[in-house]
C-alpha cells in the first residue's frame, strides 16, 4: 500500500474553546439536554513536509485525510494557534463532499433513506429469525451506555446448540457515522439466511461452521448520527463538562493507551478511548461475546471509508507472529473483492500501512485470541468521493463485493485446520502451535 495514498480521518479535540459559541449552539438546539461540539472546527490544508510532521507528533490532532502531497486536519482554534506557534503554515479550505446533505453544524431532521435505524434494524433482524429459526438465533449481548440492545445473530445448523464449529464474527458500526458498516454484515446475514436452502454451497458453509453477526456495535451514536448530528463518531457516554463519548475502538484492552499516538486521554477527543479499558457496556459485550466463544477462527469489523483491508499490528508498525498468514487472507480478499466489479481494496498491517492506534478490536483479537483479524474500510476510497456517504443506490454494489471475500474467510474457517496450498499458508501450518497461542501482556 503506498503511503502517499493512505487516508487518515480520526477526529479529536473539537471541543475546547469558544465556550461562547458552544453554549449559543447549545441554546438554540431544539433538543433540550444535548450538546454540540463542532461549532468552531474548521478545516486546514499543509504541506506534508516531514518536519512538519514532526512538529505535528506530540499533538493528538484530527487528521481528516491526506491527499496530494496535502495534509487536511480539523482544527479548533487552539489548535490553530498551535499551527501559527509552530510555524507551520496552512491555509483555510472550505470544502464539503457534494453529497453531504448536511454540514457541521446543521441539525439533521432527514430520514436515513435506505439505511437502518436502530429500530429498523431490530424490526429485520427479528424478522430473520422468525422467518429462518432453522439457520439462526437472534442473541443479546447486552445494553449500550442508553440502554439499548446490543445484537448478535448467530447463523449456523442447530443454531440453539453449541456445536464446536468454527466460528467467524462480522462486526459492524463501531463507529456511528459508517453507516455503511451496519448493512454490509446485515445484508450478509440476510444473504446467508435466506440462501440456506437454495444454494448448496451456502447450506454446506452454514453447516459446518458458527456464523455471528453484530451489524451494530454503536447503537446510541448510530442514532444520535441518524436523529442529530450525522458526523459523530463515538458512542454516547456522558463525560460530564458537557462532554460525550467514548471512541470504542480504542476502549479494547490489548496495548490499551500505550501512547497517546492514535488514541487520547482527552475526553473531548474524537479518539478518546475511555478511563479504562472496557470502560463501556458496548465494548464490554463483545468481550463477554468473545470469552464466551472459544471457536471463533476469525474475526471481521467493518468501518468506512477508504477501501482497505488492515490487519494487526496497530499499535505498531511491527509484524505480528501471524503476519504471513495476515497477508496471505487479506490479500485473498482483497482479489475476491476486485473479481466482482473491479473496486480495488488495498491491503495491509494497519500500524505500518495506515496509522497508528491502539485498544482496537483487532488488535485485541490476535493479541488475547490468537485469532486472524481484519478492519475492513468499506468505499468510497476517500472523501472527495463521498466519505462517510454512501448512495443509497450503491449499498447493495458495495455488500456484494465483499460478500464473496466473507465467504472465503468462512471456507478459510472451516477448512484452515486440514486444506493449505499456498506457502504462507503452509508456513502458517507449521508455526501455529507457537503463532496461535494467545499473547498476554
Ligand atoms: O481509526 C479507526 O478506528 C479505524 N478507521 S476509521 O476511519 N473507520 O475510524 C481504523 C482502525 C484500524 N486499526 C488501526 N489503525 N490500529
Ligand atoms: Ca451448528
Ligand atoms: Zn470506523
Amino acid at each position: 500500500m503506498r503511503k502517499d495514498k493512505i487516508i487518515s480521518k480520526f477526529s479529536n479535540s473539537l471541543l475546547f474553546g469558544w465556550w461562547g459559541l458552544w453554549l449559543i449552539l447549545l441554546l438554540a438546539s431544539p433538543i433540550s439536554g444535548t450538546t454540540s461540539s463542532w461549532g468552531d472546527s474548521l478545516i486546514v490544508s499543509l504541506s506534508k513536509k516531514p518536519e512538519y510532521l514532526k512538529r505535528l507528533q506530540p499533538y493528538s490532532l484530527d487528521y481528516l485525510l491526506e491527499w496530494e502531497n496535502k495534509i487536511y486536519l480539523v482544527v479548533n482554534p487552539q489548535e490553530l494557534q498551535l499551527l501559527q506557534n509552530l510555524d507551520i503554515p496552512f491555509s483555510l479550505e472550505n470544502f464539503e463532499p457534494a453529497n453531504n446533505p448536511d454540514s457541521p453544524g446543521s441539525i439533521q431532521t432527514s430520514l436515513n433513506g435506505a439505511y437502518h435505524s436502530y429500530a429498523e434494524l431490530e424490526a429485520d433482524l427479528f424478522n430473520l429469525e422468525e422467518t429462518h429459526p432453522e439457520c439462526c438465533l437472534l442473541v443479546n449481548l447486552g445494553q449500550s451506555v442508553e440502554g439499548r440492545n446490543i445484537y448478535a445473530l448467530k447463523i449456523s445448523d442447530n443454531p440453539a446448540l453449541e456445536e464446536n464449529e468454527p466460528g467467524v464474527v462480522f462486526l459492524g458500526c463501531h463507529h456511528a457515522r459508517e453507516w455503511i458498516s451496519v448493512e454490509v454484515p446485515f445484508l450478509l446475514a440476510k444473504y446467508l439466511v435466506e440462501h440456506y436452502q437454495r444454494d448448496p454451497s451456502i447450506q454446506k458453509l452454514v453447516d459446518r461452521s458458527e456464523i455471528w453477526i453484530i451489524p451494530l456495535v454503536n447503537p446510541d451514536g448510530l442514532e444520535y448520527s441518524i436523529y442529530f448530528y450525522r458526523y459523530w463518531r463515538k458512542n454516547r457516554r456522558n463525560l460530564g463538562h458537557g462532554l460525550f463519548g467514548v471512541d470504542l475502538n480504542r476502549n479494547y484492552d490489548y496495548q490499551w493507551g500505550r501512547d497517546d499516538i492514535g488514541s487520547s486521554p482527552d475526553p473531548s477527543s474524537n479518539v478518546y478511548r475511555g478511563p479504562s479499558p472496557f470502560s463501556e457496556p458496548e465494548s464490554q459485550a463483545i468481550k463477554k461475546f468473545m470469552e464466551l466463544h472459544p471457536h471463533l477462527k476469525a474475526l471481521v469489523s467493518y468501518h468506512s471509508y477508504s477501501q482497505v483491508i488492515l490487519y494487526p499490528w496497530g499499535y505498531t508498525n511491527k509484524p505480528s507472529h501471524l503476519d504471513d498468514l495476515l497477508r496471505f487472507l487479506a490479500s485473498t480478499m482483497s482479489q475476491k473483492m476486485k473479481a466482482v466489479f473491479g473496486t480495488k481494496y488495498s491491503y495491509g498491517q494497519s500500524g505500518a500501512s495506515f496509522y497508528l492506534t491502539n485498544g482496537d478490536t483487532t488488535d485485541w483479537a490476535l493479541g488475547k485470541f490468537g485469532i486472524p483479524a481484519f478492519t475492513i474500510e468499506l468505499p468510497p476510497i476517500d472523501r472527495f468521493r463521498g466519505g462517510f456517504f454512501n448512495a443509497e443506490a450503491d449499498i447493495q454494489k458495495i455488500f456484494q463485493e465483499n460478500l464473496p471475500a466473507a465467504l472465503f474467510l468462512i471456507d478459510w474457517a472451516i477448512q484452515g485446520q486440514t486444506a493449505f496450498t499456498s506457502p504462507s499458508c503452509s508456513w502458517w501450518l507449521k508455526n501455529r502451535n507457537i503463532g496461535e497461542s494467545p499473547i498476554t501482556h
